[in-house]
């Protein structure tokens, strides 16, 4: 390999307690099976890539009979994203691009936590998703907690949490100012006036198909990272893509991205050369039929390997005398 090969950390998270539909947690074997990580060797320039397996957990006997109001799977979310957290915190440290595979998406929680500690705080977030994931356990008409980790991320919306047991390791040390939607299309109303009071950068539907993805993913980029010096996170949940693109979902929404808009919008941040963690999430190989799972999985692969630097254009070839064009 070469020595300055991109170095990549895969980690699975086979977590489904952040909402209630069986299946998600067997999205990281499903992306794995299908190949992501031949897919991922095929990329020009060869990826140094390790394969960190799949996070497990215990329940601390401390939190075991904790609870917190409409918040369900309270105790495994905490203890399951304690230990993401530190995962990730060490696959970044030893200057890997850290690609986690869902799970549901209140996986997110962990994955920024680890990656702002690694990186001292120096981070923005692109959250590419049908929804904010904006609610507190107050405004949440659900209960689950995969639609509550942009509220416990941000510093702005600390005051609205009651106590939460267990969550001391994570404060909430992210600006909404370094924050980025790409993909809105069901907001609920508490998300809303959050949204519009605090003047989140929200690129929506309407937005990409305005000013077409490549300049709201610049757009984006240049709110929450103005300078150019800010390690990057893109938290993909799966349900920003349309629902013909990526049927297997717990929650799709129709009128979404193209495959070819995410593609496009991964290529974009991988020439950033700033991506450190990728989250590709709310991949439920347990919803519809073989060939719409089959459909959803290849996307997840597509978006990964388009944020790795898998090019379009094919491969350059390494010495081009030895090939039969004469
Ligand atoms: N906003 C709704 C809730 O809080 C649904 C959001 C959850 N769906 C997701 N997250 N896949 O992006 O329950
Ligand atoms: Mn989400
Ligand atoms: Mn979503
Ligand atoms: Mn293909």
């Amino acid at each position: 390999l070469h020595s300055n090969a991109t170095r990549v950390g895969i980690l699975g998270v086979p977590f489904d307690k952040g909402q209630t539909k069986i299946g998600v947690g067997n999205g990281p074997a499903a992306i794995r099976k299908m190949g992501l990580i031949e897919r991922l060797e095929q990329i020009e320039g060869k990826l140094d890539i390790k394969d960190f397996g799949d996070v497990s957990y215990e329940i601390p006997p401390n939190l075991e009979h904790q609870n917190v109001p409409n918040m369900k799977g309270y105790v495994e979310f905490v203890a399951c994203n304690h230990k993401l957290s530190k995962s990730v915190e060490n696959i970044i440290n030893e200057e890997r691009i850290c690609v986690t595979l869902g799970g549901d998406h209140s996986l997110g929680l962990g994955t920024v936590d680890g990656h702002l500690k690694s990186k001292n705080e120096n981070v923005c977030v692109l959250w590419v998703d049908a929804h904010p994931d904006l609610n507190t356990n107050k405004t949440s008409n659900s209960g689950n907690v995969h639609g509550m980790p942009m509220a416990l991320l941000a510093k702005e919306l600390s005051d609205y949490w009651p106590y939460l047991p267990g969550l001391d390791w994570q404060k909430p040390i992210i600006s909404l100012r370094n924050i980025a939607y790409i993909g809105l299309r069901s907001v609920d109303l508490y998300e809303r006036v959050v949204i519009d009071k605090l003047g989140i950068n929200a690129f929506g539907m309407e937005d990409i198909e305005n000013y077409g993805i490549s300049t709201v993913v610049e757009m984006a980029i240049n709110k929450i990272d103005p300078n150019k010096d800010k390690s990057i996170h893109v938290s993909f949940d799966i349900d920003a893509l349309d629902t013909l693109e990526a049927p297997s979902t717990g929650s799709a929404v129709r009128g979404g991205m193209t495959l070819r808009e995410g593609i496009q919008l991964m290529e974009i941040v991988h020439r950033t050369g700033r991506l450190s963690a990728l989250d590709l999430v709310e991949v439920n190989p347990n919803i519809g039929t073989e060939q719409e799972v089959h459909r959803t999985v290849d996307a997840a692969i597509h978006i990964i390997a388009a944020g790795l630097g898998h090019s379009r254009r094919g491969l350059r070839p390494k010495n081009v005398n030895t090939l039969p064009l004469q």
